[in-house]
């Protein structure tokens, strides 16, 4: 699938020191490895709705290791998903009377037009989930073919043929150690039996699916079903593939196995990232990603801000009022990537203000200012991302810049580095 366009990065002297980032499996801030290339997948949207400031809040945040990794000279190779074929989207598309194609095509362009001006960069592959289903189903035959899949019997309504993943087959008999030993249920995510089912059924989990082996098995293939669109299953039948199998399938195609970072918004944790790392063990027998990292969830009004609840502030609606991109992008940088935060009015009039002071401060960036505030900022993106610091690193900046009484040398230099610095590092364009 074609991707958004991503401006230059300006070059800037010297390094990124070594990046350490939250894990969420061992609840820890650890080194990434410096292996190349820098190798990252986050989870793309399901594009049913416009994309909110909670979508908006976890691309941003990935966007910023991103730059930090190219910071430090290193290749990247970035991969991102679009499930543009899943059951929400089907019935929001069935709801409004639409074809779930225009839908899914239309919401997919909005949500690279706000990538684009929010200056995320573009994922290096952007991988439709429709495009990858012949990719799917010889793995999804192999897991049959290995007694990892299997075939639930019709009941209640649903036809033969669905195909399950069965977790207990998959699992290792013991429980070994950290993220490079054999998958088991529970790895990722660190949870309970019982918060397993209860997020299991609220996200796309199927229970009480009779004929399953286990509660919390989740569908690989989804027979066809009268008025669904449908796809070539060969051995399988005709159908469509389950949503974490997508997610695994693109990662291992275009990634190395495993790959660095597997990103993603915490409401993915469970079951999404915890299945898909099963899947792709009990495919390749070498774990997904080194490393597991998630992001707060932003909401509005005190609930967690979804399409479901409709409680939305959209990007594309902002811009259209004339909110300066900029503005968003500083607006949800005030938060570290990972606390949950809620969406204010006055957090963007906030931001707005700051972006004002920081364009006047660069117009009297004082000799000699700019390559210690690149190394704050390094030294605040490198310690898990947090951009709270940085930008409270710029405000102090600023402060000195326009200091009243101050009448240090203004220096051109120092305004062009200072710049590059938020354009390469923040993705801030003063
Ligand atoms: N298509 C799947 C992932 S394969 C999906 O979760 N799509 S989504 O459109 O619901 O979400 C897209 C991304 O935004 C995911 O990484 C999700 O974790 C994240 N996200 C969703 N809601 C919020 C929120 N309120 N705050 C922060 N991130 C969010
Ligand atoms: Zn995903």
């Amino acid at each position: 699938m074609k991707t958004w366009k991503s401006l230059a990065l300006p070059q800037l002297p010297g390094l990124m020191p070594g990046i350490h980032l939250h894990e969420t499996t061992t609840q820890r801030v650890v080194p990434l490895p410096d292996t190349e290339p820098a190798s990252m997948y986050v989870c793309g949207i399901t594009p049913y709705d416009a994309t909110h400031i909670g979508h908006a809040a976890t691309y941003v945040a990935f966007d910023l290791l991103n730059r930090a990794w190219r910071d430090q000279d290193r290749t990247v190779n970035y991969v991102q998903n679009v499930t543009d074929i899943d059951d929400p989207l089907l019935e929001r598309a069935t709801r409004d009377g639409q074809d779930w194609r225009e839908l899914a095509l239309s919401q997919t362009e909005l949500f690279q037009a706000d990538m684009e001006a929010l200056n995320v960069l573009a994922p290096d592959h952007y991988i439709g989930a429709v495009e990858a289903i012949s990719w799917i189903v010889p793995e999804v035959e192999k897991l049959i073919a290995a007694g990892i899949a299997y075939s639930v019997p019709g009941s209640n309504g649903e036809p033969d043929g669905d195909i399950y993943f069965s977790v207990e087959a998959a699992s290792a008999s013991e429980q070994t150690g950290g993220l490079d030993s054999p998958w088991w249920l529970g790895q990722i995510s660190g949870l309970s039996p019982d918060e397993m089912l209860t997020f299991f059924a609220e996200r796309g989990g199927d229970p009480e699916r009779a004929g399953k082996r286990h509660a919390l098995d989740p569908l690989l293939w989804r027979i066809a079903r009268e008025g669904e669109p449908l796809w070539d299953g060969a051995s399988l039948g005709e159908g469509r593939p389950g949503w974490h199998i997508e997610c695994t399938i693109i990662a291992q195609r275009f990634l190395p196995k495993p790959f660095i970072v597997q990103g993603g918004g915490s409401d993915l944790i469970f079951p999404h990232h915890e299945m898909g790392a099963g899947h792709a063990y009990a495919l390749e027998s070498t774990p997904m990603a080194q490393h597991y990292s998630h992001t707060g969830m932003v909401g509005l009004d005190g609930e967690k801000m979804s399409k479901s609840l409709g409680n939305l502030v959209l990007v594309s609606v902002l811009r259209r009022e004339g909110v300066e991109p900029a503005a968003i992008r500083l607006a949800i940088l005030a938060h570290h990537y990972r606390v949950d935060w809620f969406w204010t009015q006055e957090l963007l009039e906030n931001a707005q203000y700051r972006l004002e002071r920081w364009r006047k401060a660069v117009q009297l960036a004082p000799e000699g200012s700019a390559k210690p505030l690149l190394a704050e900022l390094r030294a605040a993106l490198s310690q898990d991302l947090d951009a709270p610091r940085a930008l409270a690193a710029v405000d102090a900046w600023a402060a000195t810049a326009g200091a009243a009484g101050a009448n240090p040398v203004v220096s051109e230099r120092d305004a062009d580095l200072v710049s590059d610095t938020l354009e390469a590092l923040l993705g801030i364009q003063l």
